[in-house]
């Protein structure tokens, strides 16, 4: 039987699945530089490195049961394709599977979070180099740049880890938390989003970034992130602006594969 590029080379039908992945290559509102289109297969194509077992977690995906969706039709108007993941999204969660959405610009993180609010009051927990809070960028409202923002107000509560590159009056704002005291900043009533903007980590680690910023989050620490999540009830996630063209090693698809390997394994293992 043929076999197409999928998430650790799961073929698993879509009814048997706890976890499921969306790919959204949506890449529109960019401002320096781009290649998010090409993240979700570069993900998958890395995954074939990537055993099933997680040794810090203890779980073998494959007892997990995950099903890739593929990705969504990216040759339609910005907003159709909006749409049309905020109702597949909202369709996994009817369902009762937990989404898991492949970037992609950071801005995928906003019809994700709309759709999961569909089904009760939520909080976002993101990891990201920048606040990604300005109201609007070169006149978008809805943009890479202002997609925290717009997630936040959809969202309950919103934290922000790894941020450290910000345009002035954001540094005021209370969304920012340390890797110590971020479960302090999480409400224990809701449940959480997670959006993972892979910028988060340092660029010696995941240099294959639209924006990389100095100063970033080690592998250990996204680790330890992971464990205090475990007290918390995690609904889906996102992975967003990995661009290939800028990792010619192929260590930043590697770790974004491994990021969804350990987060699975925290997670819904
Ligand atoms: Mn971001």
């Amino acid at each position: 039987m043929p076999q197409r590029l999928s998430f650790l080379g799961t073929n698993l039908a879509y009814s048997s699945a706890r976890v499921v992945i969306l790919g959204v290559p949506l890449e529109r509102t960019t401002s320096w530089r781009g290649g998010q289109a090409q993240g979700p297969n570069a993900i998958r194509s890395a995954s074939d490195s990537i055993e099933f077992f997680s040794h810090h977690f203890r779980k073998d995906l494959r007892d997990i049961g995950i099903a890739d969706l593929g990705d969504l039709d990216p040759y339609r108007a910005f907003e159709e394709i909006l749409a049309e993941e905020e109702a597949e999204v909202e369709k996994i969660l009817r369902d009762g599977k937990v989404p898991v959405v492949l970037g992609g610009e950071h801005t995928v993180v906003v019809p994700a979070v709309r759709a999961a609010r569909k089904f009760g009051p939520l909080q976002v927990l993101a990891l990201d180099a920048h606040s990604d809070l300005r109201d609007e960028y070169l006149g978008l409202k809805l943009c890479h740049a202002s997609a925290l923002r717009r997630a936040g107000e959809v969202a309950e509560n919103l934290v922000i880890v790894g941020a450290r590159s910000f345009f002035g009056p954001d540094l005021d704002e209370p969304f920012f938390a340390s890797l110590k005291d971020f479960p302090e900043k999480l409400r224990p009533d809701l449940p959480v989003w997670l959006s993972v903007d892979l910028d988060a980590f340092d660029p010696s680690l995941c240099p294959g970034v639209t924006n990389p910023e100095p100063g970033g989050l080690s592998w250990s620490e996204f680790i330890q992130i992971l464990q205090k999540l475990q007290g918390f009830r995690v609904l889906g996630m996102d992975l967003v602006e990995l661009a290939p063209i800028w990792d010619p090693s192929g260590v930043s698809a590697v770790c974004a594969a491994k990021i969804l390997v350990e987060s699975i394994a925290a997670l819904w293992g």
